[in-house]
């Protein structure tokens, strides 16, 4: 009898192998047959490798245009609304901010 495909009794320690097979700095775990990363905020994919777009789900309020960058996203304020979602508004005693 003639053995192919899989051999599942020889577990390899991918995360051992290779230590950046889970990338952007997320955590790698071994699992029988497989790995799997534990992705850090703002990735996705198996290996961590895609950049999520968070300006798909529109996070800038109050007219903010959102940037999306590697790992993270900004917004760019309308008038002189602050905060990382410009969800602050100006207010005589802290702002405005420049
Ligand atoms: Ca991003």
């Amino acid at each position: 009898m003639e053995w192919r495909g899989h051999v599942y009794d020889i577990d390899v320690d991918e995360c051992s192998v290779n230590t950046s097979i889970c990338r952007h700095g997320s955590t790698c775990a071994n699992i029988e047959g497989s790995f799997m990363c534990d992705c850090s905020s703002g990735f996705a994919g198996d290996s961590c490798e895609t950049d999520i777009n968070e300006c798909l789900s529109a996070p800038c309020l109050n007219n903010g245009t959102c940037n999306n960058t590697i790992g993270s996203f900004n917004c760019v304020c309308a008038q002189t609304y602050t905060g990382k979602n410009c969800e602050k508004e100006p207010s005589a005693s802290t702002g405005p901010f420049v």
